[in-house]
Formats: structure tokens, C-alpha cells, sequence
């Protein structure tokens, strides 16, 4: 472990004067102690160790199926993930083909049981992702509900590993009780400002699994570009990509996202946006946008989805019907939000439609009226939908309803408070806004957020089921994407994992995250410095 500067890490992180005498003391605990395992993040729910430490080599280490688990091998998550976890633990390991496999026991084996056999389903919004491990000598015993909730177990097992100055790999004796605080916990990537290779995608989805985030929130589409390709809207793309061949996602590059995230346990959560951030969408068809009116005659340009048009919904119908097979998440995120009531308000059609609908003039309603529209589309395909916290804002009938994402500034927690009184599940992402460069340490601002911090009952704070990072595109694309989510988006990752009140310190998770940003250096991910330092094993 690399040795800190206890006073750099107070100066840093709280603002506050270093408090050299017990700083001293620390690093003097920090030198001289043994190897801590707190280096677990995002924190464990309940952890203790001991300094009694197991030497461990890839020669006498394998994992294996517990004898009363359900899954068995063959177990395509469970197989999978040890492949990759063999690889994490010893990564200067190269041959290692025959002791891969899990086998028979080794001097040292990681032992799986899993309740249910569910290798071939898919992680879902009520998946238990709990974990029990204990780690002792020769053995160590991961048992879990689900494969879901193994893979985690995985996950953690493998920051306990670490390698003493000569290079030998130990793990201490170890007893872990984990589970996440909250069962929804995202990122958002945008692929529609800038187009993201399949490949950054993926290397997303590793660090997301090493941060324990469950949810990837596709934002596939918007204004500038439609790279989702349709088989039942082909135009979508040719048209509205930033190139027809090379910024697309065929089918089979969402098939290779799904199941690539699937075996890390993480969610494919697609985001089709509408009415508004749709321009895109009108290049590949026709009739689709609102025409905008300058000094009554269509002026050229347009606007939000034509909420007026019966084509609109039937194209919805198809294109809904088509997402739905495609993503087999349970839940669609469906936008809503921003949407310019200019051009609708400037079009005779649609001031029309709203008059004979009985709206009058209240462009809230006509909003109200297409979302209600498209959520029922797409319940219709056994999808819960997911609005921006802008549909709640103007719908009236909030019962049509059912997740609500919060994202504006400001009061955020008085939304969510709104939300969770009006009986609709929360998602939060205001505070969680990583798309700007920030100054190195505000990683430290995205730590300290109290979601349930609102006035509420048991019941309404149980209606907050997570949050999410956004990352949205307009200035990121493969080059910066890594370092600005990395270890930022950690700290929002530990937030939604761990218990609150063990993890309410800044100067207590600082160096924990600068060991952990070293852990995803040395995985391969590009995650940005959070202060002075250096890792054992910098970036390659
Ligand atoms: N794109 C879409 C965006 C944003 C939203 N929706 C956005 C708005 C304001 C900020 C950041 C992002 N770029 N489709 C709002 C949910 Cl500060």
C-alpha cells in the first residue's frame, strides 16, 4: 500500500488545518501496522479482519462451485466472472489456461454457493445482489442469493488481494456481510452528442462493475444524432447518424452491451427521449417533428415531436414495440423533459388539436397528453417507464406515473420529497452532474449527499431507489471520458452502496479512494489523480 500524507489528505479534503501531532500518530499506525483491509470500495456493509494474512500464488488458487449451490459449472456468469477475477487477482499471470478453469480444489479455493440457479436470466430491479464472505486459511466462502449478489462477492474478494514489496500476493482472514443501500444505481453515457466506440462502452461497464454500479442508462439518442440502428426504422440511422456506417449500434453491437453488461450484473437501461432533444429523429422521418410557423407559414426548421399527428403515435407504437424486444430490462426511460413549446405554440395545427382536446391554451396539458400516450405505448410491452422530473412538474394525473428522475439544481431533495409524497418511485441524479470538468477534488462534493436527508415517513424515503451519475456528451467522447468519470463517479458509487453513517467522512474515504483510483489505474482504467501521490503501479 502506498504511504499517505495525513496532512495533505485533511488540507485537501476539508478545508480545515492539518493537525500535525495526530496526523503523526496516524501515518505512524499507517507505517508500521499491518495491511488494513478497509481497502474494500465501495465500503462494505459489515466488515471485519484480522492481521492474519494467507500467502496466495495463481498456481495454487482456483475457484470452485460449493457443493449446495444451484448454480453449477457451466454457470455462465459464475464461469465468466472467474475467468475475469483470476485475471484481476494475478494480472502478471499469463499461461494460465488449465488453472482457469474452476477445478479441483487448490491449496487456496474461493468456494461459490449461490440459493438460485439463475445463471442464464438477467439481472432485474429487484435482483438480490447480498453477499456473504469469509475468508480464512486455505479457503475463503462466497455465498449469495444470486449469481448477481456472487459477482459482487467476487468483485470485493478481489481488492482484498494485495502484493507486499516483493511482489507476493496475500489476503488477510476476512468476514464480510454486504448489500447495496440502494437497488438502483446508475450511470448515464450519451452517445448521441458524441458517438462512443462499442469498445469505450465496454470498458465502461468493467469499471462500473468494479464501483458496484448496477444500472447503464443508454441516453442512445438526442438532438444531434440517431445512432441507435432500427430494423423497423432503418432511416432513423442512414439519416440521422453522424455517419451510416461507422457511428452507428447495429443490432448486434446492443446484443454484445447487453450481454457483456449482463455478465457483470448491470442493467441496459435505454433512453429514448420525446417530444423535446429529437431532432435527430426528423431526418429519417418525415412528419414526425412539428413544423415551426414564422408569420403564419412554416418557417423551415422544427420542433418537438408533433404531438397532433395519430402518425406520431403509431410510429411510436412500432418503434416501442421494437425497443422493447431488443433491451430486456424491465424498466425504459422515455425523457420528456425540456421541451420547447415555441414551435408548438407558433403551429395553427396543433393550436387546433389543443382546442379540440379542450387544452385552451396550456401547453402543459398538450405535454402531459403526449407522455401519457407513450408511457401507456410502452406499459402496453410490460415496460415501467422512467420520466425526467419535468414530465412529473407539468402532469397532472401523476398517477399515470411510475419512476421519476430528478436532475434539476436547486432544491433537489424538495423534489424528491414531492415525488416520493406523491407515491412515485425517485431517482436521483442532480447532484451527480460529472459532465463538467470540475476542480480536481469536488469528487469530495459528490461524496457528501444525503438523498433520504428530506422530511418524510419510512415509507416515502423507501420510494427513493437510487441515483445516477450522468454523464452527458456534449464535451466528452472517448478521449476524456474515462478520467472525468474516474474516481469521481466512485464517490457517488459509494454513496448509493454503503451505510450512511459509516461512510459520512471525507477524510476517512479520501485515502481509501486514492488506493482505489490506483486499483483502477492498475486495471487499465484512465482514472484522473484526486491530489499529489503516486501509485505502485502507475498507468500503462
Ligand atoms: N440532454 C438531455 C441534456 C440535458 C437533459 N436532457 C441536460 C440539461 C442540463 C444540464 C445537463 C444536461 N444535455 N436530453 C436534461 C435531463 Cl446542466
Amino acid at each position: 500500500m502506498p504511504v499517505r500524507d495525513m496532512s495533505v489528505m485533511c488540507a485537501v479534503c476539508s478545508g480545515r488545518r492539518a493537525r500535525p501531532n495526530l496526523n503523526l500518530l496516524l501515518l505512524l499506525i499507517l507505517l508500521l501496522g499491518p495491511h488494513t483491509v478497509e481497502g474494500v470500495w465501495p465500503l462494505p456493509q459489515a466488515i471485519t479482519s484480522s492481521t492474519e494474512r494467507y500467502p496466495l500464488t495463481p498456481q495454487a488458487f482456483c475457484f470452485s462451485y460449493g457443493r449446495r449451490s444451484a448454480a453449477r459449472p457451466g454457470c455462465s456468469v459464475l464461469d465468466a466472472a472467474s475467468e475475469r477475477y483470476f485475471s484481476l487477482i494475478f494480472p502478471d499471470y499469463t499461461y494460465a489456461n488449465d488453472v482457469l478453469r474452476l477445478s479441483e480444489n487448490k491449496p487456496f479455493t474461493v468456494e461459490i454457493s449461490v440459493d438460485h440457479d439463475d445463471c442464464d436470466s438477467y439481472p432485474m430491479e429487484n435482483s438480490s445482489e447480498k453477499y456473504n464472505l469469509s475468508v480464512s486459511a486455505g479457503r475463503a466462502s462466497l455465498n449469495a442469493e444470486t449469481v448477481w449478489g456472487a459477482v459482487r462477492g467476487l468483485e470485493t474478494f478481489s481488492q482484498l488481494v494485495y502484493q507486499d514489496d516483493f511482489g507476493s500476493y496475500f489476503v488477510n482472514k476476512t468476514k464480510i456481510e454486504d448489500f447495496p443501500r440502494f437497488q438502483f444505481r446508475g450511470i448515464l453515457l450519451d452517445t448521441s452528442r458524441h458517438y462512443l466506440p462499442v469498445k469505450t462502452i465496454l470498458k465502461s461497464l468493467d469499471a462500473m462493475a468494479y464501483n458496484k454500479f448496477n444500472v447503464f442508462h443508454w441516453h442512445i439518442v438526442d438532438d444531434p444524432s440517431f445512432p441507435y440502428q432500427s430494423h423497423t426504422f432503418p432511416d432513423l440511422s442512414s439519416k440521422g447518424a453522424f455517419h451510416p456506417m461507422t457511428h452507428i449500434y447495429t443490432q448486434s453491437d446492443v446484443r454484445r452491451v447487453i450481454s457483456y453488461a449482463r455478465l457483470r450484473g448491470i442493467r441496459v437501461l435505454p433512453e429514448f427521449d420525446s417530444p423535446g432533444h429529437t431532432k435527430s429523429w426528423g431526418k429519417g422521418q418525415s412528419d414526425l417533428l412539428t413544423p415551426c410557423y414564422k408569420g403564419g407559414i412554416p418557417s423551415g426548421t422544427f420542433g418537438p415531436v408533433n404531438p397532433a399527428l395519430p402518425s406520431t403515435y403509431q410510429f411510436m407504437e412500432r418503434l416501442f414495440k421494437e425497443v422493447s424486444a431488443v433491451f430486456p430490462d424491465s424498466y425504459i426511460h422515455l425523457g420528456g423533459d425540456e421541451v420547447d413549446l415555441s414551435c408548438w405554440r407558433s403551429n395553427p395545427y396543433v393550436r387546433a388539436f389543443m382546442q379540440k382536446m379542450g387544452f385552451g391554451v396550456d401547453f402543459a396539458k398538450l405535454e402531459a397528453f403526449y407522455m401519457e400516450k407513450v408511457v401507456n405505448i410502452t406499459s402496453f410491452f410490460n415496460k415501467t417507464s422512467i420520466v425526467w422530473q419535468d414530465v412529473f412538474d407539468y402532469h397532472e394525473r401523476r398517477s399515470s406515473l411510475s419512476v421519476v428522475e430528478v436532475w434539476k439544481e436547486g432544491c433537489y431533495l424538495c423534489e424528491v420529497r414531492r415525488v416520493a409524497k406523491a407515491g412515485l418511485r425517485v431517482i436521483l441524479a442532480s447532484p451527480w452532474y460529472l459532465d463538467q470538468p470540475g476542480p480536481t477534488h469536488n469528487w469530495a462534493r459528490y461524496y457528501t449527499v444525503w438523498p433520504l436527508a428530506f422530511k418524510g415517513t419510512e415509507e416515502q424515503k423507501s420510494l427513493v431507489i437510487g441515483g445516477e451519475v450522468c454523464m452527458w456528451g456534449e464535451y466528452v467522447d472517448a478521449t476524456n471520458l474515462a478520467p472525468r468519470l474516474w474516481p469521481r463517479a466512485s464517490a457517488a458509487a459509494e454513496r448509493l452502496w454503503s451505510n450512511e453513517k459509516q461512510t459520512s467522512s471525507v477524510d476517512k474515504a479520501f485515502p481509501r479512494l486514492q488506493d482505489f483510483r490506483c486499483i483502477l489505474l492498475r486495471r487499465g482504467i484512465q482514472a484522473e489523480p484526486l491530489y499529489v501521490g503516486h501509485c505502485k503501479h502507475e498507468y500503462h
